[in-house]
């Protein structure tokens, strides 16, 4: 831990993980790092304290100084981490960047309660076939975390993905809003069951779950802010291109995701990505104040 994310925690001032999966593999350089920035920007305003987990040379970090950011930001040998590479790397002594699932573990191990995202990984298209279901959705029933995320991401199959999740007994809780977000786009169809209209309010929950012994992680859906977001159909037009380029390279796995988040920005001229950046930051803001709000009402 750094020195800032101790003593806040130690004192119980608010802290927000931030995940570098984001950075190392969804985002190119520089403008990764221009987000990263943002985003600890967007959660200090409200007087949280910005803890970007990495695991360096095996050791998981919290709360990264700008030289170790800077590494991961350029370095094209940075592994991604999900909750089954967590071992490896650490017992390789491995440079990896956290996804969702492995920054929630890392979160939950540090006491850090609230945890901003772009989207969380989620029942990808084809699944029925291919299987192919982030270990995301698995980590809410072990990591105690409100995630913050705009939905999941379109490039998901989104109904599936609320299936799995209402499975796995994860709540999924709309900000100002009654529809699943859809990431690029402000609303799916999706119905949510519940919703909350302030930070104050999502802390309350949390800590009302938290005081009766419910243990696992919350999804808080929070829609893209309405002046970035891209329309469905337009999204739906291009990743039917993308989906198709996939498969024909045979890109399986981990890889698929950022595969497919670079593609989409190349067929959106780079419009996606600023989509993902102002959806990112706006999740941190709301991070910032449902942290500090826990803090007061503890
Ligand atoms: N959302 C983004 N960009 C990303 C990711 C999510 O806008 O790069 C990353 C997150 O780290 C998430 C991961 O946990 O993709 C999911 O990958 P997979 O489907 O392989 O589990
Ligand atoms: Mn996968």
């Amino acid at each position: 831990m750094s020195d800032e994310v101790r003593s806040a925690l130690k004192n119980g001032d608010p802290v927000v993980a931030l995940e570098s999966t984001i950075i190392a593999h969804g985002m190119p350089y520089p403008d990764n790092l221009d987000v990263a920035g943002k985003m600890a920007s967007a959660i200090r305003v409200h007087g949280a304290v910005p803890a970007i987990a990495l695991i360096a040379g095996g050791v998981p970090v919290v709360g990264t100084d700008n030289e170790m950011l800077d590494h991961f930001a350029k370095s094209s040998h940075v592994l991604k981490c999900s909750r089954a590479d967590f071992a490896w790397v650490l017992s390789h002594q491995l440079d990896a960047a956290t996804t969702v699932a492995s920054t929630m573990m890392i979160a939950h191990a540090a006491g850090i309660d609230v945890f901003a995202t772009g989207g969380i990984g989620g029942v990808h298209r084809g699944a029925e076939t291919s299987f192919d279901i982030s270990a995301d959705l698995r980590e809410f029933t072990l990591s105690d975390v409100l995630v913050v995320s705009a939905g999941a991401k379109a490039i998901l199959d989104l109904p599936k993905t609320l299936e799995v999740l209402e499975t796995l007994g994860v709540p999924v809780i709309g900000y100002q809003t009654s529809l699943f977000p859809a990431f690029y786009s402000r609303s799916s169809s999706l119905p949510l069951q519940m919703r909350v209209e302030s930070a104050n309010e999502a802390a309350l929950f949390w800590q009302q779950k938290k005081d009766n012994g419910i243990s696992g992680g919350v999804l808080l859906a929070n829609p893209i802010p309405a002046s970035h977001e891209i329309p469905n159909d337009r999204i739906e037009r291009e990743l039917d291109h993308v989906l198709a380029e996939a498969e024909n390279a045979g890109i399986k796995g981990k890889a698929l995701t950022p595969f497919l988040l670079q593609k989409l920005n190349l067929l959106t001229s780079g419009k996606s990505q600023i989509a993902n950046t102002a959806l990112a930051i706006n999740n941190a803001d709301i991070a910032g104040q449902i942290a500090v709000a826990i803090c007061r009402i503890r």
